[in-house]
């Protein structure tokens, strides 16, 4: 007799038993049929990928090492240089690639991620059951500071007027869960507190933001005491050493189910951060209503990263119809997700996640290959990691290219005092005592005659500081915090807050004319370093060269991507939540938080270029004075004992041939790190991405 199946109650209540179905229930059989299994075909694609990207990384931090090692070496001590060099170093370890999966509830999230990222573990690590599963946002990564385990925020410091990111700075506060590696079900176990809930009061639920009278349809269902149910915890992070988050992976699963509308923190702060969004839909309901709204609200006008899913297609095998009518039957269904969203359909992947997690614990390639997973994994990887690879490259190429000029150039003007050393010294060869009393005379005069010099490099960088403070005075966190507030005073002040959008608008074109006119300053400081420089050179000796400042056009750029981002939350369906003191607090927040990051980035080009300007002026005065003693030292010790002429020439001749040597050495380790960056390729981007390269282009 053949047992029935699982009611659709049951299975919604998750007291259905699924090994009914059979894709769950061959496990040992399908083991037991491909016992000669490759492991590696089994292993995700992208972990393939990102291993080799975590390789290329290590490689990368060999070749800096080795050039620190260079720099030590030639007694090149300066400070932009190491500076440059530490700050690669914590690019390469701590570079970060962020994934989020977003959809509304029960779509297979949470399964999808591990079918992906932790079919090693032989189970299931994120819980994924029928309903609603996972209620807050968690986030798997791995950070090698903080103690192996799972944190979670309560959900109550959503009272406070924290954020997220702040939050993040603290330890205390959170709930830490340590995992038990004696018990390898522990990770599970601790990761089941991602579906806690509890039951509050109305009036509680909008104190915590998670109830709105004003959009009744969004707001959880009230039992007959009148209480909701809403997430004990606010935020869970992972911290867990997986080979792929140790390597930089940070993974999001976001909760459905309206989550998305009610919590400003995950579209404001988590989505737009991510590199990457997997946007998935269920073969077995197709696009519903909801689906369509979360896909329009929030990712639907994202450039080139969203990926579309259509999961679940094992629900469409069909006992009565032939494998090719079930195969016709899911790229019709993969064509119309991509008609309705709007994608072209090479953006859409038909696929089931849990056929394929089931296959990876078991081995099972068959299954693999008919989960239809891999091609997803592939394109995810063709898309992402050359990408980072690229962006990280470009990085290395620009700073070793500086460290090279920097450090050559250091060891070119001690090649050129060298040269002058020389030149004097062989002149000497049979020359009277008379002669280099008369020479040494000259060199003090020369040595008195620089030092006036000091003067007007004082001046100088007077000019240059006042010039620096002016341009960051603009760029102020202070100014920055008035601006905000004045677009949101104009937002209040617009009838029925219609003029969100405009003010929002006007904020970034103010903020962006900032930018613009700290280029304007920088062009003029520029200009009148360029002179000086000039006139130093021709009358002192000096190398001096000027670096061309840094260029603001990437920071308005980014401002400019901001207001893209952004203005989807102001919209017209939006103006609603901008009468709510709670979210003006939180936009406010985030846009804080936001453009603090472009303040940030352009400061710290600035002032790492007005630093590198006068440790450059410094350097020179430290090497030109240096170069004055030497001069006197020698003569003085070729006076006292005449024999001592042909050795102080044999000893700079040394000198000479080991400063070459080393420049040579110094080529040659940058040629091999920039051998090691990677061509621009043009990587198969997401439609989106090209569109956009081409729109630049
Ligand atoms: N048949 C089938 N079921 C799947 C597939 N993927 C996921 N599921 C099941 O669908 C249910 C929901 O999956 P989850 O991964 O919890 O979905 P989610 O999107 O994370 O849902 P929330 O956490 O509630 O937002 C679970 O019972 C999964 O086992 C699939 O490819 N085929
Ligand atoms: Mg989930």
């Amino acid at each position: 007799m053949w047992a029935s199946p699982p009611s659709f109650p049951a299975i919604v209540a998750g007291r259905a038993d699924l090994g009914w179905f059979p894709w769950v229930g061959m496990r040992p059989a399908v083991a037991h049929r491909f016992p000669q299994l490759e492991t590696r075909s089994m292993t995700s694609a992208f972990a393939g990928r990102f291993d080799d990207l975590s390789h290329w990384r290590t490689a990368l931090g060999e070749r800096l090492d080795e050039l620190s090692a260079c720099l030590a070496d030639i007694g090149f001590d300066d400070r932009p240089a190491s500076a440059l060099l530490a700050s690669l170093r914590e690019r390469l370890d701590g570079d970060k690639l962020i994934v989020a999966f977003v959809a509304e509830f029960s779509r297979g999230k949470s399964e999808l991620i591990n079918a992906i990222f932790f079919a090693d573990a032989g189970t299931r690590v994120l819980p994924a059951t029928p309903g609603r599963t996972t209620m807050c946002p968690v986030e798997l990564a791995w950070d090698a500071h903080e103690p192996e385990g799972l944190s979670l925020l309560p959900i109550a410091t959503r009272l406070d007027d924290v954020s997220l990111a702040q939050w993040r700075q603290r330890r205390e506060g959170w709930t830490h869960l340590p995992f038990d590696k004696a018990q390898p079900e522990a990770l599970c176990v601790a990761l089941r507190q991602v579906m806690s809930t509890r039951r509050v009061t109305t009036d509680e639920a909008q104190a915590l933001g998670l109830w709105h009278e004003s959009t009744a349809d969004d707001n959880p269902m009230p039992d007959e005491a009148g209480r909701v149910e809403v997430p004990v915890w606010r935020h869970a992070l992972i911290n867990h050493p997986h080979p792929l988050l140790r390597q930089g992976l940070v993974v999001i699963d976001t909760p459905g189910l309206n989550a998305l509308g009610a919590e400003p923190e995950l579209t404001l702060g988590l989505l737009p951060s991510a590199h990457a969004t997997v946007f998935i839909v269920g073969a077995d309901t197709g696009v519903t209503q909801s689906d369509l709204a979360i896909w329009r609200d929030h990712l639907g006008a994202r450039q080139g990263l969203a990926f579309v899913v259509l999961n679940k297609i094992d629900a469409l095998r069909d006992p009565l119809a032939s494998p090719a009518q079930v195969d016709a039957q899911i790229e019709a269904q993969r064509r119309s997700t991509a008609q309705i969203l709007g994608v072209p359909p090479e953006r859409v992947f038909a696929l089931s996640a849990r056929q394929a997690l089931v296959a990876r614990i078991d081995g099972d390639a068959q299954g693999l290959t008919e989960s239809r997973l891999v091609e997803f994994e592939a394109a995810l990887s063709v898309a992402l990691l050359p990408q980072r690879r690229q962006l990280l490259g470009r990085l290395i190429e620009d700073a070793a290219d500086q460290i090279h000029k920097r450090a050559a150039r250091h060891i070119g003007e001690a090649l050129r005092q060298q040269a002058e050393q020389l030149l004097e010294l062989r002149g000497l060869r049979g020359q009277s005592s008379g002669r280099l009393n008369l020479l040494m005379k000259r060199v003090g005069a020369e040595a008195m005659e620089f030092e006036q010099c000091h003067t007007r490099l004082t001046a100088l960088r007077a000019v240059h500081a006042r010039q620096g403070e002016l341009a960051l005075a603009d760029l102020s966190y202070d100014d920055l915090e008035v601006e905000i507030d004045r677009m949101l005073t104009e937002i209040r002040a617009s009838v029925l807050r219609l003029g969100a959008r405009k003010a929002f608008a006007a904020l970034c074109e103010r903020l962006r004319e900032r930018l613009l006119r700290v280029q304007d300053l920088l062009h003029d400081t520029q200009d009148m370093l360029g002179g000086t420089f000039g006139v130093l050179n021709a009358e002192f000796g000096f190398g001096l060269a000027l670096k061309t400042g840094p260029n603001m056009t990437r920071f308005v750029e980014e401002v400019s991507l901001i207001e893209r981002l952004y203005a989807r939350y102001l919209g017209l369906g939006d103006l609603l939540r901008l009468t709510r003191p709670r979210f003006t607090a939180q936009l406010r927040r985030m846009l804080i938080e936001r453009i603090s990051v472009v303040w940030d980035g352009s400061r710290n080009a600035l002032e790492g270029w007005h630093r590198e300007v006068t440790s450059h002026i410094d350097t020179q005065l430290i090497e030109r004075r240096r170069g004055f003693q030497k001069r006197a030292e020698s003569l003085s010790r070729i006076r006292g004992a005449a024999d001592q002429l042909e050795s102080r020439i044999a000893e700079i001749e040394q000198r000479d041939r080991l400063l070459r040597q080393q420049l040579e050495r110094l080529g040659a380790i940058t040629r091999a790190l920039l051998r090691a960056v990677p061509d621009p390729v043009d990587v198969e981007l997401p439609v989106g991405a090209a569109d956009a390269r081409r729109a630049r282009a």
